[in-house]
């Protein structure tokens, strides 16, 4: 039995490190445990990580990037990635106005980044593939928080490395405050009704030992598995109230598209999205995420009874169980403002600029390029606002074999660094509301055509790519230079 753990552990780790596609791996046959894991495990809240600023002004925090082992089900360790811990990460709670500090050090066995997806700061603190930090090294990027109260989150961006350090657990969520998100009247007890939750998925043996890129629609798609986790944990449950809850949610998957739901059918409040609050709520029975997108929402659990359960639901995944099992109900109204978003001017862009994503598999490309690190593709001002036109493409060949091999639902995504923008039209019709608030990570379907505006705050060299990470790996990536 030991031998056999061992060997498991291997295999997962062999599968991680490389690119290639084995098909001869018969004896690794894939199950999903999803259904046969009762839900029993309370879930895990990441801890807040220890700020040892002096002052409120300075924040400094300790990430240290290293190997641990996780048990994902049949008591099996697993060797796994995590920051300060095994697998995923704390989370960095920052406010606006603060300078930030953090001492990152790279106890793995290879180099490694760490991007904070969201944050608004200068080109060398950003994380991206200009700052690997070799095995064994440290980082110290500071940057000064000057953006409005979001969810964040932070991950590797190694070039071409993303997604395998993603997958072994390298994440972790990022919680910005301000003076106006101080001041709502919404749930921000940490951990106790202001939950984080970041979900992923991965495909497992039935020894429990989880499996990377085995079918070639990993390839083509990106790898989506058949068990879906939050904060690490397979089919966790919640212990609530009967009162109004604030999620986190972060999609922090390769590849998989949630689309959000409640088991009961009821609606829940949409309060922000990837980089702050909306003005208003959006009330919706469903919430589309792709990876990367963040949103929060609060989920009114007052009609319920002491005894209920409930699902936070995807398609047929069942993710969270919420157990009501203390009554609470303190009336449980939604603030009807909740932020002043300065709109983007279309009479101030001073330029239309297009990004066309395309391809399948190894055929990704933006603008028919594919990633190359020594090729600035785009050329930007600071403090000028423009239009990109970005659009997903599966026309022709890729586009025929992706769908060959089990496409059919193929898409894109959409991140850019250094800047936040505003969708002002997706396919010739305006923003729904949801789509109103500052956004970097959007969702491009098959043929569909977004218009955004941005506006460029810091100097230097940033990416922009896909954010299905091994479509970004396969070269979906290009950079821009703000001069
Ligand atoms: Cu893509």
């Amino acid at each position: 039995m030991k031998a056999l753990k061992l060997t498991c552990i291997l295999i997962f780790f062999i599968s991680c490190t490389g690119h290639s596609l084995d098909n001869n791996r018969s004896y690794q046959i894939p199950v999903s445990p999803k259904e046969s894991i009762p839900f029993n495990t309370r879930l895990k809240i990441p801890d807040l990580l220890e700020n040892k600023g002096k002052g409120k002004n300075n924040a400094v925090f300790e990430l240290t990037v290293k190997k641990g082992t996780t048990e994902f089900f049949n008591k099996v360790p697993v060797i796994t990635y995590g920051y300060n811990g095994s697998i995923l990460g704390p989370t960095i709670r920052v406010r606006r106005g603060q300078t930030v500090t953090i001492n990152v050090k790279n106890r793995l066995n290879e180099y490694t980044t760490v991007h904070w997806h969201g944050m608004l700061l200068p080109a060398e603190m950003d994380g991206g593939p200009h700052q690997p930090i070799a095995p064994g090294k440290n980082w110290k990027p500071v940057f000064k928080v000057n953006q409005p109260a979001a969810t964040l989150w932070y991950h590797p961006h190694g070039l071409g490395t993303t997604a395998i350090q993603v997958y072994k657990g390298l994440a972790g969520m990022i919680i910005l405050d301000d003076t106006n998100s101080d001041k709502l009247n919404l749930p921000k007890k940490y951990g106790i009704d202001d939950i984080p939750l970041i979900i992923q998925d991965k495909r497992f043996t039935s020894d429990g030992v989880p499996l990377y890129l085995t079918y070639m629609r990993d390839i083509m798609e990106g790898m989506k598995g058949d068990t879906v986790l939050v904060n690490g944990i397979i089919n966790p449950y919640l212990d609530i109230k009967n009162t109004k809850y604030r999620f986190r949610l972060l999609n922090g998957s390769n590849a998989r598209i949630y689309n959000f739901r409640l088991s009961s059918g009821k609606p829940f409040y949409i309060i922000a999205t990837d980089c702050g609050l909306l003005e208003k709520p959006v009330k919706m029975k469903n919430l589309v995420m792709s990876p990367g997108e963040r949103a929060e929402i609060i989920i009114d659990f007052s009609s319920y009874s002491k005894g209920d359960t409930l699902y936070l639901k995807s398609y047929d995944f069942r993710i969270i169980q919420f157990r009501i099992n203390k009554m609470k109900n303190t009336g449980t109204s939604v603030p009807s403002a909740l932020a002043d978003i300065s709109f983007l001017k279309k009479s101030d862009s001073i330029k239309n600029r297009i990004f066309q994503l395309e391809g399948v598999g190894h055929h990704v490309s933006i603008n028919r390029k594919q990633m190359n690190i020594n090729r600035i593709d785009e050329y930007m001002k600071i403090n000028k606002t423009e239009t990109w036109i970005v659009s997903s493409s599966t026309r022709g060949m890729m586009g025929m074999m992706g769908r060959m091999h089990g496409g059919g639902n193929m898409f894109h995504n959409f991140h850019a660094h250094g800047v936040h923008f505003q969708i002002i039209g997706r396919n010739g019709r305006p923003p729904l509301p949801l789509e109103k608030g500052w956004k970097d990570t959007i969702l491009l379907e098959e043929n569909e055509e977004v218009k955004i505006l941005t506006k460029f705050l810091y100097k230097g060299i940033f990416m922009y790519h896909c954010h299905i990470l091994e479509h970004e790996d396969n070269g979906m990536m290009g950079q821009f230079r703000v001069d």
